[in-house]
C-alpha cells in the first residue's frame, strides 16, 4: 500500500473536478485528483456546447480562456421555432449586454487538462475501486487501486466531482440525503457532423413530430439533436433517418438550408431533473453532476458545475485560511439557491419545447406561451436573462 497525504482529494476529472483542482492549485491548497477513466476517454467525450458569461469569467479567472477567446463563438441571440416560423430572442439587448458563447465541453476539458498538467499536484487517471472513508470525522481518507497497486490518501476535505453515476454521492448514508427528481418520457438523439451550421444562432424548435435543436461547435462543425423515445437504440437511427427527421421538425425556410454529412458522433441521452440536498456531508462536498442534473434544454449542466466550483473554492479557501468549518455549509446553501433557479428554467424550457403524450389543450397552452414569450418584452426578457444565467 502506498500512503499519501494532502489537503483535498477531488474525485472526478470532468470539468468540475479539473476546474476545482486548478483553482485550489492557484489558492495554494494542496490537492490530488482521482479519475476512474483513462485521460483519452475523458478527452473524447462529446457533451455540452454553450457557456454562460459567468462560466467564461470563471474560466478566464483561472487562466483557461486562451483558446476560448480565439475559437469560442459569441451568441447575441437565440431562436425559438414553432408554427413554421422562427423568432429571435436577443440576449445582450435584454440583459444589459450579457451573452453566451459556443465552445464545446470537449475543448473546455482539454484546456483544463493542459493547465492542470502544469501543476505539481498529482492527477491519477484509471484509479479503480475508489472508496471514501470517515468523512463524518475530521480525518477523512480515500483508497483506490491502480496498476495492481493499492493507495491510501489522508486528507481534510473530499470533493465529489464524479458525475451522476459516481461513488461520492453513493457513499452518503441514505438517511442523510434528500433526493428530488423527475424523469421525462423521452431522450435526445444527438449527431455531430463536419458541416456548416444551418444558423448562426441556436434554434430550439417545438414541432408536431417533437423537439429539435440546431447548435454548433465551429463554423464548420454542427451539433443537432432531436427528441426521441427514451428506449430508442442509436443503432436503429441511420444518419439519413436523422437528417430526414430533423428537417421535418424545422420551419421550411430552415430545413431547406440544412447541409448534411456523415456523423462523427451519434448518441442518445436520457433527460432528467435531479437535485441531492444538502451538498455537504461533514468533510465531503458534492459539486456538478454528482449533485444535480438538469435536462439539457437550457444548456445549463456544465454552467452549474462551474458556478458550484466558484462557491466551493471560496468555501474551501475559508476552511483552510480561517479554520471556518461552517464555510462548507454555506457552500451548500449558496450553491443550491442557484441550482434551483436553474432547475426551474431547464424544466420550464423542456416543457415548453417538447411534445409529451399530452392532450390538445396542453399543446394549445404551450403555443400560447411560446407566442407570449416571443412577442412581449417581459417574455423575451425572462427567457434571455435565464438563458445567459443567473448572477452568482
Ligand atoms: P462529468 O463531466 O460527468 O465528470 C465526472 C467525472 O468523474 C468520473 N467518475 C469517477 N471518477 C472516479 N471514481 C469514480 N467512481 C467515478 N465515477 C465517475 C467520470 O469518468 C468523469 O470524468 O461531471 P461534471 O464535471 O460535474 O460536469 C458536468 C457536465 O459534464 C454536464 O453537466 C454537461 O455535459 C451537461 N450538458 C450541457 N451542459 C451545459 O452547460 N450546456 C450544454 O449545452 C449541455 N449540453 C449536456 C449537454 C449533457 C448532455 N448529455 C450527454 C447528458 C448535452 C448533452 C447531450
Ligand atoms: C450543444 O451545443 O450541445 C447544446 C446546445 C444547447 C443546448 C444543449 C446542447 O440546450
Amino acid at each position: 500500500m502506498a500512503y499519501y497525504s494532502t489537503q483535498v482529494v477531488i474525485i472526478g476529472a470532468g470539468p468540475a473536478g479539473l476546474a476545482l483542482a486548478i483553482k485550489l492549485d492557484q489558492l495554494g491548497v494542496e490537492n490530488v485528483v482521482l479519475e476512474k477513466r483513462a485521460k483519452e476517454y475523458v478527452l473524447a467525450r462529446v457533451r455540452a456546447g454553450i457557456l454562460e458569461q459567468t462560466s467564461v469569467d470563471i474560466l478566464s479567472s483561472i487562466g483557461a480562456d486562451t483558446r476560448l477567446n480565439e475559437e469560442g463563438i459569441p451568441h447575441h441571440g437565440v431562436q425559438l421555432a414553432f408554427d413554421n416560423t422562427l423568432t429571435k430572442i436577443g440576449l445582450g439587448v435584454n440583459t444589459g449586454g450579457k451573452i453566451v458563447t459556443a465552445y464545446g465541453q470537449t475543448e473546455v476539458t482539454k484546456d483544463l487538462c493542459d493547465l492542470r498538467a502544469r501543476s505539481p499536484n498529482k492527477t491519477f487517471y484509471e484509479a479503480k475501486d475508489i472508496s471514501l472513508h470517515d468523512f463524518d470525522t475530521s480525518a477523512p481518507s480515500v483508497t483506490f487501486n491502480r496498476d495492481g497497486k493499492s493507495y491510501h490518501i489522508d486528507c481534510q476535505i473530499i470533493a465529489g466531482c464524479d458525475g451522476y453515476h459516481g461513488v461520492s454521492r453513493a457513499s452518503v448514508p441514505k438517511g442523510a440525503i434528500n433526493i428530488f427528481e423527475k424523469s421525462y418520457p423521452f431522450g435526445w438523439l444527438g449527431l455531430l457532423a463536419d458541416v456548416p451550421p444551418v444558423s448562426a444562432e441556436i434554434i430550439y424548435a417545438n414541432a408536431d413530430r417533437g423537439f429539435a435543436l440546431c447548435s454548433m461547435r465551429s463554423w464548420s462543425r454542427s451539433r443537432y439533436y432531436i427528441q426521441c423515445k427514451p428506449d430508442d437504440d442509436v443503432k436503429q437511427w441511420s444518419d439519413d433517418m436523422f437528417w430526414d427527421e430533423l428537417r421535418h421538425r424545422l420551419p421550411e425556410a430552415v430545413a431547406d438550408k440544412i447541409q448534411t454529412g456523415p456523423s462523427i458522433e451519434k448518441s442518445i441521452a436520457p433527460l432528467r431533473s435531479f437535485v441531492a440536498e444538502p451538498l455537504r456531508f461533514g468533510r465531503l462536498v458534492l459539486a456538478g453532476d454528482a449533485a444535480h442534473i438538469v435536462p439539457p434544454t437550457g444548456a445549463k449542466g456544465l454552467n452549474l458545475a462551474f458556478s458550484d466550483i466558484y462557491y466551493a473554492s471560496e468555501a474551501i479557501a475559508a476552511f483552510f485560511d480561517e479554520k471556518d468549518e461552517e464555510a462548507l455549509s454555506h457552500y451548500s446553501e449558496r450553491a443550491l439557491k442557484r441550482v434551483w433557479k436553474t432547475q426551474r428554467f431547464s424544466w420550464y424550457l423542456t416543457n415548453l419545447t417538447h411534445r409529451f403524450t399530452e392532450d390538445t389543450f396542453e399543446q394549445r397552452v404551450k403555443e400560447a406561451e411560446l407566442g407570449y414569450v416571443t412577442s412581449t418584452p417581459t417574455g423575451r426578457q425572462m427567457i434571455a436573462e435565464n438563458y445567459v444565467g443567473m448572477p452568482l
